[in-house]
């Protein structure tokens, strides 16, 4: 039986009240405050390998790895040595380095697609300003995106589906204006019809699609067969920009991320998590006719004082150099026997889990029937998900604290590793089938 531990460390509990005091809400990102399940946020002190361990000493099977850049596992040896041999150097110059032109020709060696690129400091900036340099090169103004995928906090993006056939967006939070909401379209992942819908009713004013090719902001979504492939045919008829926000997928999923596993061309990727090696790095790049309008060769502005930070690219360096066939092959096979365990886990309590997973990305939806877009996603039941996560931290391991998330295997998660955590969701499915 694994040790189940009894409540909230009571070192954790203090260090929120502690947050609280000067942090809004006691996080600095508001996924981390458990608020989708519930209890106070455990409080974390260091990471090694597969595992966390909190402020009050109990370690656990991690597979949040700060949302997707932990590929290699925490502190890895060769990231955390680039890191202080950089520090070592000088934090930041606000000059060119070297090391900028490095990770860049590794990405555009790994992402095909990729002529050219700019480093940022998030997903949230690459995302944003990939929007920026789509409009800039149209000359149009509408942006599509779809109901569930998350491209960051840009005003541009925090956009429901309005009411009515065009589905205007709406602002998704105070703050972001009906005009700034107004030029984004809405559309359902996975239903290319009401996308070829849009272009027929306003294909002329599409400057860029933004989509995230397999979706990991409401659960894990994977794109319905030839998908992917109608929304390119789409944006090149009508002149738009394609543009993946593969910030989860790139690195993750494939060393070119899902647009190799897909076989689609983007215009423009945006990148980030991975490519960071788990510090505040991200990018964004495409084709170099579209690349080259950015300043300072063209006129769309984009900048920033901590971009290409020598830190941050020792670190991104670093881990894509470990990413070879080998570890990828090793994560999805890892991440197989974790789907399988999961799925007959369920099997056995008579629970409807829906298991989805893409390399070493999951998603587990306690749902009835698939999950294909956000209308689906949202009929999971939520409080099943929050009994379960709670039973497995309790057990030992650590998962997305939303049912709108992913896990995510390391190269350093091992076999055991995969056991215990299957073992442990026996345990806890048997925990929710009783609730
Ligand atoms: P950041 O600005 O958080 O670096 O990246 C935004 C972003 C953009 N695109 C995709 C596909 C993303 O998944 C994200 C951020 N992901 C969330 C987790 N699903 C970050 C966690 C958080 O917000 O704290």
């Amino acid at each position: 039986m694994t040790d189940v531990r009894a409540g909230l460390g009571r070192q954790s509990a203090t260090a929120f009240d502690e947050a609280c005091r000067h942090l809004v809400g006691g996080v600095n990102s508001p996924v981390r405050a458990f608020g989708a399940v519930g209890g106070t946020p455990v409080f974390m002190a260091s990471g090694c390998g597969s595992s966390i361990t909190d402020v009050d000493g109990r370690t656990y099977i991690d597979y949040v790895g700060s949302w997707g850049p932990l590929v290699l596992g925490h502190a890895h040896p060769r990231v955390v040595a680039a890191v202080q041999e950089a520090a070592a150097k000088g934090t930041s110059f606000g000059a060119p380095t070297e090391a900028e032109s490095t990770l860049a020709r590794m990405i555009v060696e790994r992402v095909p697609s990729i002529e050219a690129v700019r480093l940022v400091n998030s997903g949230t900036e690459a995302c944003m300003s990939a929007i920026r340099l789509a409009r800039g090169f149209t000359g149009r103004s509408k942006i599509v995106k779809f109901a569930g995928c998350y491209h960051g906090h840009v005003d541009a993006l925090l956009v429901e589906a309005g009411s009515g056939a065009l589905t205007f967006g709406t602002p998704s939070s105070p703050g972001v204006t009906e005009s700034v909401a107004g030029d984004t379209l809405v559309a359902s992942f996975n239903d290319a019809d009401a996308v070829a819908r849009l272009f027929e009713q306003v294909g002329a004013e599409i400057a860029a699609m933004l989509v995230e090719p397999i979706a990991g902001n409401m659960g894990l979504v994977l794109p319905a067969d030839g998908f992917l492939e109608r929304l390119r045919s789409l944006c090149t008829e009508h002149g738009a920009l394609l543009v993946f926000d593969e910030v989860m997928t790139g690195f993750r999923v494939a060393a070119g991320g899902a647009q190799s596993l897909y076989g689609v061309s983007p215009d423009v990727t945006c990148l980030g998590k991975i490519v960071g090696g788990g510090l505040p790095l991200a990018a964004y790049g495409g084709r170099r006719e579209v690349m080259e309008r950015l300043s300072p060769e063209g006129p769309v502005y984009q900048a920033g004082t901590l971009s290409g930070n020598p830190i941050a690219t020792a670190a991104g360096i670093a881990t894509l150099s470990e990413l070879d066939d080998g570890v990828y092959a090793t994560l999805t096979s890892r991440s197989a026997i974790l789907e399988e365990g999961l799925i007959s886990a369920a099997r056995d309590v008579r629970l409807p889990l829906q298991v989805t997973r893409v390399g070493s990305m999951l998603g587990m939806f306690f749902a009835d029937g698939p999950v294909v877009d956000l209308d689906s996603a949202k009929r999971s039941d939520t409080r099943a998900y929050a009994t379960f996560f709670h039973a497995m931290l309790e057990r030992g391991v650590y998962l997305a604290p939303s049912q709108f998330e992913c896990a995510f295997v390391s190269a350093a998660h091992t076999e055991d590793d995969i056991d215990v955590t299957v073992a442990a969701a026996r345990e806890s499915l048997a925990v929710v089938a009783r609730s």
